[in-house]
């Protein structure tokens, strides 16, 4: 009976040992773990900025400082991107409220511009594509959980599940958009590899250079171009500025996206009819397609 019973106390000892270390649970409280949001917001800010900064590159790397006033807004706000994930880490409320500011402003600006979903179903250049499909959702996930560590930074990040670990919403919430990114990048390249060559004539419109800038005179060349269904129906316009443009309907029957210097996109019309066209991103650029039957 005896030893039994030792044999007994010396497993359980052992079992305890070894599921938590020696040391009382002082040193493990104090050293504080950063909850899992926390982890994506400041990686999600980072990547976003990083991001955005490969997408203005061209312009930065041919302008210095930038001849676009979009582009100062985007140095701008890449830079907010940065200061608020430092924020974010040090679970700071000022840095919470500046990851909200930043998030949503973006996602609601971009919405705004109408220029995302384009760019989503026309991938002309892998490069624009990732930049506009990854952005866009990262911030979303930014803001949703930065809500929500605004709204709990009271209680603790680190008593509620939700937030602390990767194995509860968050979790699952940051994977669902890690795979839309992924899948949104797969299906572009595939989809730009297969872009079908139009045939017949194609009528070419270059998106000068120094588009981006009002006083310009000239922003899409040829401004306005007449085209005969079966004959020139198809248009090719190309940016050959060192900024983002795009070629977006007056009335929403089409839409580039963005279109990054050097990249081209082209749209076949079908029906005749005049179509105004403008940049989503400088509204001041303006053409005009003439169709006749
Ligand atoms: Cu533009």
């Amino acid at each position: 009976m005896k030893p039994e019973v030792d044999l007994d106390m010396i497993r359980e000892a052992a079992t305890k040992n070894s599921k938590t270390p020696f040391s009382p649970a002082t040193p493990k409280a104090a050293r504080k773990v950063t909850p899992f949001a926390i982890w994506v917001i400041t990686i999600g800010l980072v990547l976003s900025g990083l991001d955005l900064l490969y997408g203005i590159s061209s312009d930065l790397a041919k302008f210095s400082p930038s001849s676009d006033p979009l582009v100062d807004i985007m140095v701008l706000f890449i830079i907010f991107c940065f200061i608020a994930s430092i924020g974010t880490y040090f679970q700071k409320t000022w840095g919470y409220a500046l990851s909200l500011l930043v998030s949503l402003g973006f996602v609601v600006g971009a919405n705004g511009l109408n220029v995302w979903i384009p760019t989503l179903s026309h991938p002309q250049d892998l490069n624009t594509f990732v930049v506009a499909d990854s952005i866009v959702p990262a911030l979303v996930l930014v803001a949703v959980l930065t809500l929500l560590c605004l709204a709990n930074r009271k209680k603790g990040l680190e008593k509620k599940k939700f937030l602390s670990s990767p194995r509860s919403f968050s979790g699952v919430f940051t994977a669902l958009i890690v795979i839309l990114v992924i899948a949104g990048a797969i299906a572009g390249a595939s989809l730009s590899s297969s872009a079908a060559k139009p045939s017949g004539s194609v009528v070419a419109v270059s998106i000068v250079s120094g588009a981006y800038n009002p006083s310009s005179a000239v922003h899409f060349s040829p401004a306005t171009i007449t085209l005969v269904i079966g004959v020139n129906n198809t248009v090719t316009w190309t940016n050959n500025d060192y900024t983002i443009h795009t070629v977006t309907s007056d009335s929403g029957a089409f839409g580039s996206g963005l279109l990054n210097n050097g990249n081209s996109w082209t749209y076949t019309f079908t029906k005749a009819g005049t179509y105004g066209y403008h940049c989503a991103i400088h509204p001041f650029m303006t053409g005009e397609v003439i169709v006749l039957q």
